[in-house]
């Protein structure tokens, strides 16, 4: 043998061999494929699949679409079966090399079929869709496939060879090539060949068949599905919040018969965790909007102006007016003035209540009015307002997150917080002495999640239930508090130290909903 015919039978060697590895190669991905369709899923949602499809079509394909739809749904059964054989049957003859010519040329056909109908031709072309149908590439598989076979001639990797060996007329129904071609004696295998094929097909099948299970639960790589996949808390730095949402008590807003406030909303970024922002609608542009402190008995008059992009309203549940005059929406630019009486005392939310009410307080529409009762609680030597609230987020880009309604009505936040920032008061800790009375107004804006507020290593020295210090309850340690609720609680420390306050649901302190309290020695004391 010359230098000459050595490369050459080489080379026969090798691409005869690829041939066969890239054929079973497809079978796997085809016998997987054939796996999925004899799951109950694909019978359950046929029918939905080819609707699917037909929507948004043009309209010279209606024909098309619904010509399907009509055979299809006159008896879904039958079409059901002949899927999953017609796939299982290609994957087996793609393993076996068997009836090659018959199952390149249906694959094939049977693949622009499945992409011209069930997959819509595998639209939509949107901005971030990954692939362009999976069933158009299959067809220029199956066509590659039939070429090689053409060019190649009959391969030992079949059973069709073997059966053409015996029986000549199986050889001229199922070989692409001319009988001179596949009827001449085969290639010398090189073993070095062979072994490289045989190491790649079981690395793909041992990966194919590892991950299946898995593979089958992963989102649809849309758009939509990569923004909500991507959490501020796994774009959070970790560092320390530098500057806290200031939590003390605010003073009273005036102390005559009636106090004005104005509250604007306004579309703003705001810190959500740190070195993470979220594109909020506020009240006066922060989340929470601002505490309103004022007295029970005194007249509240509200200037509400709408400076958003979208109609806003807001509801003060310290107030008992007619909701369809005082918390009506008004458009962009409007104003809207009402009064109410501060009749009742305790700790109290104000929310947006324009529809859907769950993506405007989801998106931060929420603050504090804090009532004092007209018969004072005993009085406190430091106050703090802490409002909790959840975050449901979807990646806009960069750090900045936008609101996701669709965790808001599965109720599946990404963050839960104490005013607005996740952990900052475990950076920046409120404080107090031992032995000082430590009044907490702690309040759930929700929207969805009811909180179960504790501060750890501490009893409640009093639960204020409606601000009234005549029905205080003690010996409480948790005090459950629903979306909408305000509580007012003091706790009084002996102590010096640290004092972790948590929602006790140990997902929210896990979210965000934590912080500290740290209590130094009495002042002059010990
Ligand atoms: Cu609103």
């Amino acid at each position: 043998m010359n230098a000459d015919t050595s490369e050459r039978a080489g080379f026969a060697s090798w691409t005869v061999v690829a041939a066969g590895a890239v054929r079973a190669g497809f079978g796997v991905v085809m016998a997987l494929d054939a796996y999925l369709k004899w799951q109950p899923a694909f019978a359950e949602h046929y029918v939905g699949y080819l609707r699917n499809a037909a929507l948004a079509q043009p309209r010279w394909l209606d024909a098309w679409f619904q010509g399907w739809l009509r055979l299809v749904e006159s008896n879904p059964d039958f079409f059901i079966s002949a899927t999953r054989w017609i796939e299982t049957l290609i994957a087996v003859g793609l393993l076996l090399g068997f009836a090659r010519r018959f199952i390149y040329y249906g694959g094939a056909i049977f693949s622009l079929l499945i992409w011209s109908t069930a997959e819509g031709f595998s639209g939509p072309y949107t901005a971030g869709a990954t692939n362009i149908g999976p069933a158009l590439v299959y067809a220029l598989v199956f066509v590659a496939l039939a070429i090689f076979a053409r060019l190649l001639g009959s391969t030992p990797y079949s059973v069709d060879y073997h059966l053409a060996r015996r029986y000549p007329r199986w050889g001229s129904w199922v070989e692409l090539a001319p009988p001179e071609v596949w009827r001449r004696p085969p290639a010398v295998i090189a073993l070095r060949h062979q072994f490289a094929a045989v190491g790649a097909i079981a690395i793909a099948l041992g990966l194919a068949v590892g991950t299946l299970r898995s593979a089958m639960n992963v989102p649809p790589p849309t758009p939509t599905n990569a923004a909500a996949a991507v959490t501020p808390l796994s774009l959070y730095n970790g560092l320390p919040v530098q500057q806290a949402h200031p939590a003390r008590l605010p003073p009273l807003l005036g102390t005559g018969d009636s106090v004005g406030v104005t509250l604007i909303a306004t579309d703003t970024t705001v810190e959500i965790a740190n070195g993470v922002q979220y594109n909020a609608w506020t009240f006066n542009g922060t989340v929470p909007g601002p505490v309103l402190h004022v007295r029970q008995g005194q007249t509240v008059n509200v200037t509400f102006v709408n400076r958003g992009h979208m109609p806003h309203s807001i509801d003060f549940h310290a107030a008992e007016v007619a909701p369809s005059v005082a918390y009506r929406t008004i458009a962009v630019g409007e104003t809207l003035q009402f009064s109410f009486l501060a009749r009742t005392a305790g700790a109290f939310v104000y929310h947006c209540g324009t529809p859907p009410v769950l993506l405007h307080m989801g998106n931060g529409m929420y603050g504090v009015i804090i009532v004092d009762p007209a018969t004072p609680l005993p009085p406190a030597d430091v106050s703090y307002v802490l409002l909790e609230s959840e975050w449901y987020t979807q990646h806009a880009g960069g750090t900045v997150m936008n609101g996701d309604y669709a965790k808001m009505l599965a109720g599946t936040p990404d963050e839960m917080v104490f005013n607005g920032e996740a952990f900052q008061y475990n950076d920046q800790p409120l404080t107090a002495r031992t032995g000082q009375r430590v009044r907490w107004y702690v309040l759930n804006a929700g929207p969805n999640r009811t909180s179960a507020f504790h501060v750890i290593g501490s009893m409640f020295a009093a639960v204020y239930p409606d601000g009234d210090a005549a029905h205080a309850l003690t010996g409480v340690s948790t005090y459950v508090i629903g979306p909408g609720q305000g509580v007012v609680l003091d706790t009084i420390m002996r102590e010096s130290g640290d004092y972790p306050f948590v929602d006790h649901s140990m997902r929210a302190m896990t979210m965000g909903a934590v912080g500290t309290l740290r209590v130094g020695p009495a002042e002059g004391g010990g």
